[in-house]
This record gives C-alpha cells, sequence and structure tokens, in this order.
C-alpha cells in the first residue's frame, strides 16, 4: 500500500498578491485581464469566488459579478519563484516528487526522508513549512494513490488536510460528481450526464466491456478508478547526469582523419543538446570499443562548466590521441559531458530511508 500526498497551493496567484499587499484581505481579488480588456481570470481570491467568479471566466463578466473587486496583473516572476520554494520543502521529504502545475504537486512518501511513520503527520509538517516559508497556506490530501490523494486536497479548502482512507474510499468514490473523475473532461462529462450517469455510484453500475466499448482504453481507467483503483505512480522530474552521443563505424578504422571528424561532429551534437537543456558539465568522457570489443573509457574534468564545442572538442580530440586508437582499429566511439552543477535536490542528504508499518495517522475524515 503506497502513501501520496497531493499538495495544491490555495487561490494560488491570489494569495501571493493578497501576502505582499495586506490591504487587499478579505476583499474580493482578482488575478488576470482588466475589467475593461479582452482578458480572462487567471484566479481570484476565495471573497470573489462567492461571487461566482471563476478561472477562465471573461474578466469583464467578472466585473459585471462584482465591480467592488479588486483587478491585479499578474506577476509570474513572483509565483515561480514561491513555485521553487515548495519543491524544495518537498524534496526534503521525499524524491519521487512529481509537479502537476505551478502551484500542485504528487509526493510519494512510502519511504520517507525523514523517518516520519505517518503520511498524515508528514502532510501537516510540510503545510506548517509552507506558511512558515512562504506566508501562503496550501490544502494537502493523503490517500494511496494519486487519484484519491487528489481529490482528497480539494474535499476541505482552503487550508485543508484530508485523508482517504482505503476504508472510506469507497462512500466517497459512490459520491462524487461523475466530472470530478480522472481523465473525464468536458465533453466526456456532458455525454455521460446526457446518459443519467452522474455519480460513481451510476458509473460503478456500467460494466467494463461497455465502457471499452464506448471509451476504449480509458473506459478500463473508468472501471477501475472509480473502484479506487489508480496504479500510475509519482513520476519525479527527469533531471539528467550526463548527455553524450555514441555511434559504431561502417568499417573499423585507426585513420585519425576519420576518427577527429567524427569526435568533432559529436562534440557539436553533444554542445547542442546541453545548450537546449540548459545544462554545462565539467568532465568529458571519450568511449572507445575496439574491433575486438575491448571498450576503454577516458575522462577528464575541467575546471569550469562547459557546453562549448570547441571546449569539448579539444579536451575530447586531446583524449582519443592518448588511447591506442591509432594503432588499433575502432569499433565505436563516443562522447559524453558529465558532472553537471550539483542541484539542491542532490546536495539533501537522503538520510534514513524507513518503511513504517502501514497507517495514515489519526486524521479521519
Ligand atoms: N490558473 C490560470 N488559469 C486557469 C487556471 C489556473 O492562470 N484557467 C493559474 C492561477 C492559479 C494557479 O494557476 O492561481 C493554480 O490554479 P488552481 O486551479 O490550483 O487554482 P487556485 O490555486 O487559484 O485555487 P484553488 O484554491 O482552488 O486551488
Ligand atoms: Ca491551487
Amino acid at each position: 500500500m503506497r502513501k501520496i500526498i497531493h499538495v495544491d497551493m490555495d487561490a494560488f496567484f491570489a494569495s501571493v498578491e493578497i501576502r505582499d499587499d495586506p490591504s487587499l484581505r478579505g476583499k474580493p481579488v482578482i488575478v488576470g485581464g482588466q475589467p475593461n480588456s479582452r482578458g480572462v481570470v487567471a484566479t481570484c481570491s476565495y471573497e470573489a469566488r462567492k461571487f461566482g467568479i471563476h478561472s477562465g471566466m471573461a474578466s469583464s463578466a467578472a466585473y459585471r459579478l462584482c465591480p467592488q473587486a479588486v483587478f491585479l496583473h499578474p506577476n509570474f516572476e513572483k509565483y515561480v519563484a514561491v513555485s521553487r520554494q515548495i519543491r524544495q520543502i518537498f524534496l526534503d521529504y521525499t524524491d519521487l516528487v512529481e509537479p502537476v502545475s505551478i502551484d500542485e504537486a504528487y509526493l510519494d512518501v512510502t519511504f520517507n526522508k525523514c523517518g516520519i511513520p505517518y503520511a498524515t503527520r508528514t502532510a501537516r509538517e510540510i503545510k506548517r513549512r509552507i506558511v512558515q516559508t512562504t506566508g501562503l497556506t496550501a490544502s494537502a490530501g493523503v490517500s494511496y494513490n494519486l487519484f484519491l490523494a487528489k481529490i482528497a486536497s480539494d474535499y476541505q479548502k482552503p487550508d485543508g488536510l484530508t485523508v482517504i482512507t482505503p476504508e472510506r474510499a469507497p462512500e466517497i468514490l459512490r459520491k462524487l460528481p461523475i466530472g470530478k473523475f480522472y481523465g473525464i473532461g468536458k465533453v466526456t462529462e456532458k455525454y455521460l450526464l446526457e446518459h443519467g450517469i452522474r455519480t460513481g455510484a451510476d458509473l460503478l453500475k456500467l460494466s467494463k466491456l461497455e465502457l471499452v466499448q464506448t471509451f476504449g482504453k480509458t473506459g478500463e481507467y473508468y472501471y477501475n478508478v472509480v473502484r479506487g483503483i489508480d496504479d500510475r505512480e509519482v513520476t519525479p522530474e527527469h533531471e539528467p547526469k550526463s548527455m553524450g552521443t555514441e555511434s559504431t563505424f561502417q568499417h573499423d578504422t585507426s585513420d585519425m582523419t576519420e576518427l577527429v571528424p567524427f569526435l568533432r561532429k559529436q562534440s557539436d551534437e553533444v554542445a547542442a543538446e546541453l545548450k537546449k537543456y540548459d545544462c554545462a558539465g565539467k568532465t568529458v568522457t571519450v568511449k572507445v570499443k575496439f574491433f575486438d570489443f575491448r571498450t576503454i573509457t577516458r575522462s577528464r574534468s575541467l575546471k569550469d562548466y562547459t557546453r562549448d564545442s570547441d571546449v569539448i572538442f579539444s579536451v575530447a580530440r586531446d583524449l582519443l590521441e592518448h588511447t591506442e586508437a591509432e594503432k588499433i582499429p575502432v569499433r565505436l566511439l563516443g562522447l559524453t559531458v558529465s558532472n553537471f552543477p550539483v542541484s539542491q535536490k542532490d546536495e539533501s542528504d537522503p538520510g534514513q530511508m524507513i518503511q513504517p508499518e502501514f497507517d495514515f495517522g489519526e486524521e479521519e475524515l
């Protein structure tokens, strides 16, 4: 049984603006386009939501519903900065963090770095640290799969903490409006409502065959998710540790006038890849596989990080010239740049990994 936490900041853009201008506290605040523009509402404070205002609505329509609302332009740099801060907090608890948007992430805390035995306690601590660090509140959901954790975080917004245990899941799923199920978008929701399927309880009545015939592969997912089954895993952001390329020659060769231009081309490719992913590395490695499949690697570390094709090439060439490539026919050449700047994620101490007995903690719905 896994322990998944879904964390979602409350009225995110609006909360950041209110934090930075306390005179806005308690007022309907709308972040997005101005009322006299063609813009839309990015988000709004909970006070504004009472007037029926929501994300995606035309700002002019929002103004008609609540003329006294304060309309603000978004400050994306500020939101990204907060997003980084919360992600850093998550990484103190687990490396299995999957950000889903600027203000939302899934965490798999089945094995957590701090040895906290309860997912609920972990979630409470994360919420506390988010307030401490950013001055903002988040809602958290705790459960045994991603879908239920997400439903849970939405349950008691704002500043909520909800646990969905395996015992409570069936009841919650039966009552859940059909549009809230993962993968059911506006079109499918409309279709299902037209066919009298309004809640999880209605969805439960449909057989797997019926669902697959109507919705294809997704139908199978609907069948499972309403039964509390969701096998999706928390997939952390991919952080490359190195970038490289290798290829085999058409004919084995010891001819430097063939090998060196090959390495030049590989240096250009690796440099382009490093630029594309905004990476730079300190270590250049050349791999040589000889005709008899004997393979060697030669590396050198530089003083500075580089993604410069000329620098990479000159090091790689020197490394190659110090091998037996000129004497023994070469079958394959590879070039890799590694030793990227250590991200804070890698610096954090993995600490003691413990697997506590299964328990969501003391919290009940
Ligand atoms: N956002 C946007 N346009 C949308 C939806 C959202 O620009 N149509 C932005 C503004 C939100 C942020 O993304 O602040 C996060 O979106 P959420 O859906 O999580 O909404 P909020 O965080 O604003 O509110 P909630 O408390 O309901 O999570
Ligand atoms: Ca949010």
